[in-house]
């Protein structure tokens, strides 16, 4: 069936981040992706200084509205990093009027890492977020997000029965599934621990690079692009862990780009796999 997925993010014009990588690689996957910019900035915010950011909070009801005069509906949300604490409570409302019934909430609140608010972030937003967070049917957080949502303090170092309290507490509900990444137990691994039904299931892979910039993304979109395509919430985490993996191998070798990563050459290697 041929599927149309919403996703609401910000453009990060420069940066490989956001829409620039959730559009292609949901397109890729064979899926129509309507997006819905949540703002505009001239690059992403880690580590580019003086970054212009247009805020879009005042133009979504608008064009929710239109979307709704012409009866357009989703098989599918997949948020990302929203501009502005406001913006939360209107993906909300769009959320519980434009998704068909049925079809999956998928939050990735995307907010922070390595233990630390991106820019512009703070407490109120994380409240905000966690409004959203408990409505997801499935939940993409790193583990900095998961401490900020569970006020769990963030460590560097930690055995599985930290990581097990962690999803635990994320888990809103006995349905919502968690798909926590950036978990490692060895120096030189890290891996995702999918969450459902009571369960935890770990998949460890090579941890290549420390804190490469917007592999959140690549994941996140990876993951929904698989799991819209009808691969169970386990099966889509791997694939889209062996996907960044391969992107973040792809980039490694090239000191000038520092600022994301070169997913677009990997991604028959993912389209293959769905
Ligand atoms: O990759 C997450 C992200 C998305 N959008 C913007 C960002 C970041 C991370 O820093 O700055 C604008």
């Amino acid at each position: 069936m041929y599927k149309r997925i919403l996703t609401i993010q910000d453009i990060s014009c420069v940066g490989q981040c956001s829409l620039t990588v959730a559009l292609p690689i949901l397109s890729a996957c064979g899926l129509e992706t309507v997006i819905l910019p949540s703002a505009i900035l001239s690059t992403h915010t880690g580590g580019f200084t003086g970054f212009t950011f247009r805020d879009l909070t005042d133009d979504l009801d608008g064009i929710a509205e239109h979307w709704a005069k012409e009866g357009i509906f989703f098989d599918g949300l997949y948020t990302g990093y929203l501009g502005s604490a406001r913006q939360i409570d209107q993906v909300l409302s769009i959320a519980s009027s434009r998704l068909k019934e049925g079809s999956p909430l998928i939050v990735d609140p995307a907010m922070a890492d390595n233990g630390k608010l991106y820019p512009g972030f703070d407490e109120k937003f994380v409240e905000a977020m966690k409004r959203l967070t408990v409505k997801a049917d499935i939940l993409l957080p790193n583990i900095t997000e998961a401490c900020f949502l569970t006020g769990t303090e963030y460590r560097e170092n930690y055995d599985e029965a930290y990581v097990k309290e962690l999803v635990e507490k994320l888990a809103a509900n006995d349905r919502q599934i968690v798909v926590l990444t950036g978990v490692g137990y060895k120096e030189d691994k890290t891996g995702v621990v999918v969450y459902e039904n009571g369960e935890m299931k770990y998949y460890e892979h090579d941890r290549i690079a420390k804190g490469c910039h917007g592999t959140g993304d690549v994941y996140a979109s990876a993951f929904v692009g698989a799991f819209v395509n009808g691969k169970t919430p386990y099966e889509a985490a791997v694939i889209a862990a062996d996907y960044t993996v391969e992107c973040i191998r792809g980039t490694q070798d090239d000191p000038d780009h520092w600022y994301g990563v070169k997913f677009e050459p990997q991604l028959k290697k993912l389209i293959d796999r769905i």
